[in-house]
Parts: C-alpha cells; structure tokens; sequence
C-alpha cells in the first residue's frame, strides 16, 4: 500500500512539472540595427491556450513615428542585406496581407508601434496566431522585424511598411 501511495504520489508531481513546463514556455531576440550593431532585445512568452506575447525595447529608431512590426518567416539578420535575408511574413495559411485585409492576415502581422522621441520603442504586443513551438505556426527560429514606416494594414505584399531597420532572430 505504501509503495502504491508513493507511486501515485510520483505521477502527480510528474503531471504537474509537465504542466508548468507548457505554461512557462519562452524565448528570446536580439535585435541587429541597419548597420549590424545590436540595438534591442525582446522576451518572448507562449499563453497556455494559444498566442505569444512579445515585450520588446529597441533604440536607434526614428523619432515620434509609428512603425510596422512583423514576424517574418526567415531567422537570418543580416544588415549587409538591409535584412532582407529574414524573407517574406511569416505566413503559415497563406493568407494576404494586413489586420484590415479582406483575406488576411498573416499569422505574423502585429499592430504599429510607436517610437518615442529618445528613438526608443518599448512595447509590449501580443500575437494570437502564433505559438513558439507549434507544428504550423511555431516562431522561434524565425524573425521579429522593425520598420521605417506605418504598416498601412491592406498593401501587399508587406502594408507598404519600408525599409528594415531592426531584425532579431527568436531563440
Ligand atoms: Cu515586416
């Protein structure tokens, strides 16, 4: 009976670290700048019923602007290709671009961030289409993107959102 209780016992602790393991799922980014040097970092941390919520700060951003922020599908910053090497959106349905779209969006479009005028963002966002891990729309490995411009959420293929100014890959 004893060795019975302690086995059961085992098996409940065994459940409940499997449980908080799944709750506290996270990762972290980088962020490189246009000119290679590193400017930012954000925390990553995946929601027990789905999405990640990324909390971020980046300096060396134009001041007083909205920018586009996306996940784009690649985890490859480069600055020698203006970060073009982080590809296109993560986009795992194939759906267009931008939150106000018809047919969108892309699991990796998130709102416009403001940028203050020290030309620092501090933001926290949170991404309901994607997960950390998951099979389809898993981001780590993948890259969180800065923009110089406003995401105008309809343009194809990317809300009209110029240049890339800060790439981090997620780990
Ligand atoms: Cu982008």
């Amino acid at each position: 009976m004893k060795y019975l209780l302690s086995l059961v016992f085992t098996g409940v602790v065994a459940l409940t670290g499997i449980a908080v393991a799944q709750d506290k799922q996270t990762a972290a980014a980088n962020f490189v700048g246009a000119d290679g040097k590193e400017n930012g970092r954000a925390q990553l941390t995946a929601a027990a019923t789905g999405g990640v919520l990324i909390e971020l700060e980046v300096s060396g951003l134009p001041a007083n602007k909205w920018v586009g922020f996306h996940v784009h599908e690649t985890g490859k910053c480069d600055a020698a290709t203006h970060h073009e090497s982080a590809g296109k959106h993560f986009n795992p349905t194939n759906a267009e671009h931008g939150l106000l779209a018809a047919k969108g969006p892309h699991a990796g479009d998130m709102p416009n961030q403001y940028v203050g005028q020290d030309g620092v963002l501090k933001a926290q966002v949170f991404d309901g289409m994607v997960s950390l891990d998951g099979k389809d729309n898993g981001i780590r490995g993948r890259a969180l993107m800065i923009h110089a411009n406003s995401d105008d959420y309809r343009s194809q293929p990317s809300g009209d959102a110029g240049a890339r100014l800060a790439c981090a890959v997620i780990k």
